[in-house]
């Protein structure tokens, strides 16, 4: 398929990962670290239930930041909403490491990245607001104080059931747009792979998520992954 804007000079190629057996595979196309498994055919446990664990699931092929993207994964943030912790993080980062566990969300220490949490814990002394939030963070720092938009208030996540998140990039106007749950939630302007990769456009793409004293199960499943060809 070819897309509509054609000032982009290329076609996107439109992987659509259906139900059956293209998302049994696409699962085994990620790198999973920590406590992550393969959960089901489309989906991967990045946590247990377990206190003080963190996940990662990496997808093994890198990205080119200099052309543009749009991901469509569902976020599981378990069913513990007042006894839950600590939320999942959509992170962007040259190599594919899990990151510390409780309030860091599997990617706290991960630099250079780019993260887009869903912070489902209460953290006073990193700046979290009481409720579930989502926020974009530099390098793996969790505290709210270089937070690089947000946090941005979202209703309560740890409900059991599954969150539909689509993460697309447009280089050409260096626009991220984040939809949760079919809303429009953010919008974040910046020379990414300038301002946070120095100058480096490859990175990889995955889903971290940790549990500290308070615990949660919390999956990832591929719903439709769009990426440029340079074809
Ligand atoms: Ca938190
Ligand atoms: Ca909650």
């Amino acid at each position: 398929m070819i897309t509509a804007d054609r000032s982009l000079f290329f076609a996107l190629l439109f992987v659509c990962l259906g139900p059956a057996l293209a998302a049994q595979s696409s699962v085994r196309e990620f790198r999973l670290g920590g406590s992550a498994k393969i959960l089901s055919e489309d989906c991967i446990r990045l946590t247990p239930a377990t206190p003080y664990v963190s996940g990662s699931a990496w997808f093994q092929n890198p990205m080119d930041l200099s052309y543009p993207f749009e991901l469509t994964v569902d976020l599981v943030l378990g069913e513990n909403d007042e006894l839950g912790a600590d939320g999942i993080v959509f992170v962007f980062h040259p190599t594919m490491q899990t990151g510390y566990r409780g309030e860091g969300m599997g990617f706290a220490g991960l630099y250079p990245s780019l993260g887009i949490e869903f912070d489902t814990y209460q953290n006073f002394h990193l700046g979290d607001p009481a409720g579930d939030h989502l926020a974009i963070m530099p390098h793996g720092q969790p505290n709210h104080s270089v937070s690089l938009q947000g946090p941005v208030p979202l209703p309560n996540l740890e409900d059991g059931v599954r969150h539909p998140l689509t993460i697309s990039w447009h280089p050409g106007t260096n626009t991220m747009k984040i939809t949760l749950d079919n809303q429009l939630r953010a919008t974040f302007t910046r020379d990414i792979v300038a301002d946070i990769f120095g100058g480096n456009s490859k990175v990889y793409w995955g889903a971290t998520a940790a549990t500290g004293r308070k615990i949660n199960f919390q999956d990832v499943c591929i719903r439709k992954l769009v990426y440029a060809s340079l074809d």
